[in-house]
């Protein structure tokens, strides 16, 4: 019985020294800016030790490519102009920023979704320096917007025309990743209960033949 409980809490030490100690997720629930568009997504955020990773999916969108930003103000009211600008903390050019950088790209500056004829997109990146929450390139409270046009990373910000998508960042938990990971491995309090149980029943069968 010491040997099983041993061997879990060892398991335990082992999930607890490969992760780091926190871990923020987000989403931001992309809405159609305009009545009558059925435009709608979800874009979720997940830091990493590689950086932002970023998920993206969009529904009923008008097929090819769409660029896609993060603006700089939580608020997408007023078909999305609410929004504001880019998100541009460094007051950069506008790029892409998966390859020029922050130096040449707004902290947002995401590119396109390519959109197929189903109308569906999907668009992931990793973004090393880009966080949810604290440091210099926080993305908590901005907003996320689909364009109607292709972005061709032309200036100031890439000619993608109106907001046809709309999603502000909110962080959807910020755990413990141990508790997680634990909770990942299916190892829960009443397994230890049920294996220290099996181990009574042990015992006792080891007595009853002992007698
Ligand atoms: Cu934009």
């Amino acid at each position: 019985m010491e040997r099983k409980i041993l061997s879990i809490a060892f398991i335990f030490g082992i999930v607890m020294m490969c992760s780091p100690a926190f871990a923020a997720k987000g989403t931001a629930l992309i809405t159609a800016t305009q009545t009558g568009s059925n435009v709608n997504g979800e874009a979720k955020f997940n830091e990493t030790p590689a950086g932002l990773d970023i998920e993206v999916k969009v529904a009923n969108v008008a097929p090819g490519k769409h660029g896609f930003h993060i603006h700089e103000k939580g608020d997408c009211s007023d078909e999305g102009k609410a929004a504001g600008g880019h998100y541009n903390p460094d007051n950069v050019t506008h790029g892409f920023l998966p390859h020029d950088g922050f130096e040449h790209a707004h902290a947002g500056d995401f590119g396109n979704i390519e959109v197929g004829q189903d109308g569906t997109g999907i668009l992931k990146v990793v973004i090393p320096g880009l966080t949810l929450t604290g440091g210099k390139y926080s993305v908590e409270g901005k907003s996320v917007i689909l364009h109607e046009k292709e972005d061709d990373f032309g200036q100031p910000t890439g000619n993608a025309g109106g907001r046809i998508g709309c999603g502000v960042i909110t962080i959807q938990e910020e755990t413990d990743s141990r508790v997680e990971n634990m909770q990942d491995n299916k190892i829960t309090d009443e397994d230890i209960d049920d294996i220290t149980k099996a181990d009574q029943t042990d015992d006792m069968d080891t007595n009853q033949t002992g007698k």
